[in-house]
């Protein structure tokens, strides 16, 4: 019987800043205390994490403290068995960034920019993590004119290029995860969606070093389909990284638990990362959510936990909704198999195509079972299968 606990074979990591976030809004200040990135270590290792990810804001904010700070934390790693499978820079918290990092229209705040992920990637090697994620919160605009669009994506891709060239000339062993949101702090966000993203990439000086890192609260805060979404970024080898969490449709970037929010959507993400209809994603499943302001820290655990919770359900009826002879038939009925066939058969030319006769009437009013087939799976999702 599968009670759902959590084991590190599992390979799920968190965000210190996901624990630790204080509840900090638009309209209120902290409703909770500050989270030791230690205590937060110790409690993941508890509830069956098998790694933890940073901002190098979340665990070095201070220069006078960073050696200490580092130390205790290693610690803590040594003593859980934790790993640091992924770090990330903060390029948007800080004033200075209020107008973008890599691509703000002032070359100075650039500079820095570069200069502060340059630093954090050297930590990011020292603590063997082997993804970079870059989510540029700030690189965007609210207006038309203030943002140069063109010239943005060429600083864009020069930040890139030069993250990638230090990695080289290092030999770190890391991979960068470029993170897409629509808009959220920025008005509009450059880079908003996996496709946009994607298309970037391939102009980059080395792009087999940078991939994706999607969200789903991201790619439904622009009403889209976050497993399409993985389905295709998986279709170009580009899902280095995940952020799982959950979302109510297109409005403010919710953060809720993994499972909240679109659960349908959840079961087809968690299908689709453990290979339903494809290949399976093998990294770390990472949880990129926040704990509701209104929790106290019981509440904040318990948020922690059913992510992971909430993933192994999934895992479970997405794996039995597979296993259903009945889906099988289903499928078959849909046709869903045929679509691995190639339109054109080797040998055949586009000739015989154009020269073949097709019944119109009958292919039009063809049985294609999707209904069949859909509610096989949201059966499996409630659970009377
Ligand atoms: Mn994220």
């Amino acid at each position: 019987m599968n009670d759902y606990t959590p084991r590190r074979e599992d390979q799920f990591s968190f965000g210190l800043w996901t624990v630790g976030w204080q509840g900090v809004d638009v309209f209120g200040p902290a409703s909770r205390a500050p989270l030791d990135p230690v205590e937060a270590t110790e409690r993941l290792a508890e509830l069956g994490a098998a790694a933890v990810t940073f901002h190098d804001d979340d665990l070095v904010p201070d220069d006078a403290t960073r050696a200490r700070t580092l130390e205790r934390f290693r610690e803590a790693l040594d003593a859980t068995g934790l790993g640091v499978e992924m770090v990330t820079t903060n390029l948007f918290g800080h004033p200075v960034f209020k107008e973008g990092a890599f691509t703000a229209n002032n070359r100075s705040v650039r500079r820095l920019a570069l200069a502060k992920a340059l630093r954090n990637l050297d930590l990011a090697a020292e603590l063997g993590a082997k993804t970079f994620v870059l989510w540029g919160g700030r690189e965007g605009a609210e207006h038309g004119a203030g943002k140069a669009v063109h010239a943005a994506l060429d600083r864009y891709a020069e930040g890139l290029n030069a993250l990638c060239a230090y990695a080289l000339e290092q030999g770190y062993d890391i991979r960068f995860a470029i993170e897409p949101k629509p808009n959220e702090p920025r008005g509009d966000i450059l880079l908003p969606t996996i496709g946009h993203a994607l298309a970037f990439i391939g102009n980059l000086a080395h792009p087999e070093m940078v991939g994706l890192n999607p969200e789903v609260g991201h790619e439904e805060m622009a009403g889209l389909n976050f497993a399409h979404g993985l389905s295709q970024a998986l279709w170009h080898d580009k899902l280095f990284h995940v952020d799982l969490n959950g979302q109510h449709g297109p409005r403010f970037d919710q953060d809720l638990r993994f499972g909240a929010g679109n659960l349908r959507g959840a079961f087809w993400t968690v299908d689709t990362l453990e290979g339903g209809a494809g290949p399976r994603y093998g990294g770390y499943r990472h949880f990129d959510f926040k704990p509701p302001r209104a929790e106290a820290s019981d509440g904040v655990w318990e948020s922690a936990r059913a992510c992971m919770r909430n993933y192994l359900v999934l895992k479970e009826r997405a794996a039995a909704f597979r296993a259903d002879p009945a889906v099988a038939e289903a499928l078959a009925a849909a046709e869903v198999p045929e679509l691995s066939t190639p339109t054109v058969a080797g040998g055949e030319t586009l000739a015989d195509v154009r020269a073949a006769s097709y019944d119109l009437d009958a292919l039009a009013m063809r049985s294609t079972g999707q209904e069949r087939l859909d509610q096989l799976a949201l059966e499996h999702l409630m659970g009377v299968r």
